[in-house]
């Protein structure tokens, strides 16, 4: 072996932390390229999403989680929180998010460090996120030494994802806790979901971007075709699926202006992530209260066994 060569260094990293904490910007920030959906809205992640991040020395497979206050509310929360779990479980770091612009108690509240109980003995590190918005850095100061005197962090990383600040530092920093191995993945693959799943999110990233108050909450989204073409443009019929006839009718709107919006916006986005052009075709659904539904939860992917 080269010696001036570092150790070829793999392994898994959850990252966790309340609803919009910045989780999913910070992923798609470390790959270079948008993988998982984003929105100012709370609660946008539901399901795990892995982003694979490799380079000549590591590869750190990330576990974006749904951000999540530990008491749930509806099955569908219930169902969100296993999928922390399961991050937690396949682990070897977890990497916890706080917004450094939030008072402490919104950032990490207490109950949440509860639940940080459950990593066990596997290393925890804290990344003080969105330092962009501190104008004045010295105002970082008291809240490293806060986050500091948290005995179960390991290190304190403060970062900006939009700001690209101290992305390589978490890199070093998460690697330390990564046993010597060689990758998992091939080192040009990106993530383990498909094509179908990444669809399905852009859409329901539309919804998020584009309505208010319960709908986005509401919507979940299911492919029903998806034809990749070798000649001509792809084929996608999705079928978005709200709670609700009235949400149905909103999301629709007059003569079906809204949907018909919602499906050109949604279309670009696909087109960029496919680099392929698409033809959209999209219906929707009432599903009465499938959020509180065993079945419908599971017919969707969700693991709504407890
Ligand atoms: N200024 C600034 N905004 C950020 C940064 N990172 C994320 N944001 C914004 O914070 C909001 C939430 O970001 P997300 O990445 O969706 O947060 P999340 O933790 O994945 O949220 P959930 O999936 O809902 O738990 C979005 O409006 C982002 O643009 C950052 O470094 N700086
Ligand atoms: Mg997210």
């Amino acid at each position: 072996m080269d010696a001036a060569k570092p150790e070829f260094k793999a392994g898994y990293c959850a990252i966790v932390g309340v609803p919009n904490a910045g989780k999913s910007t910070l992923m798609n920030a470390l790959l270079g390229t948008k993988l998982s959906i984003v929105s100012r809205k709370p609660q946008t992640t539901r399901k795990q999403v892995l982003g694979i991040f490799s380079s000549d020395s590591e590869q750190i497979i990330f576990l974006d989680t749904p951000g999540i206050m530990p008491r749930p509310t509806t099955l569908l929360h219930k169902a969100m929180l296993a999928e922390v779990s399961k991050s937690f479980a396949d682990a070897d770091v977890v990497l916890v998010l706080a917004e450094a612009n939030q008072p402490f108690e919104r950032a990490l509240p207490k109950e949440w460090k509860d639940y940080l109980k459950v990593a066990g003995n596997k290393p925890i590190v804290l990344a003080l996120s969105k330092t962009d918005l501190i104008k004045n850095k010295k105002d970082l100061l008291p809240l490293l030494q806060h986050y500091g005197e948290q005995p179960e962090f390991k290190e304190i990383v403060p970062l900006s994802s939009t700001k690209r600040y101290n992305l390589k530092e978490l890199v070093t920093t998460l690697r330390k806790y990564l046993p010597g191995s060689q990758p998992f993945y091939d080192t040009d693959q990106l993530s383990d979901k498909n094509n179908r799943f990444f669809v399905g999110e852009l859409i329901r990233e539309t919804v998020f971007h584009k309505f208010r108050d319960e709908i986005p909450y509401s919507t979940e989204v299911e492919i029903r075709e998806f034809k990749e073409r070798t000649k001509g443009k792809w084929f996608v019929n999705a079928e978005i699926i709200v709670e609700r006839d009235s949400q149905k009718s909103i999301l629709i709107g007059k003569s079906g202006t809204a949907l018909k919006t919602l499906g050109e916006r949604a279309r670009k986005e696909i087109e960029r992530f496919l680099e392929q052009p698409v033809y959209l075709e999209l219906h929707v659904r009432t599903k009465k209260d499938w959020r509180n539904s065993k079945p419908a939860l599971k017919e969707l992917g969700y693991n709504a066994s407890s």
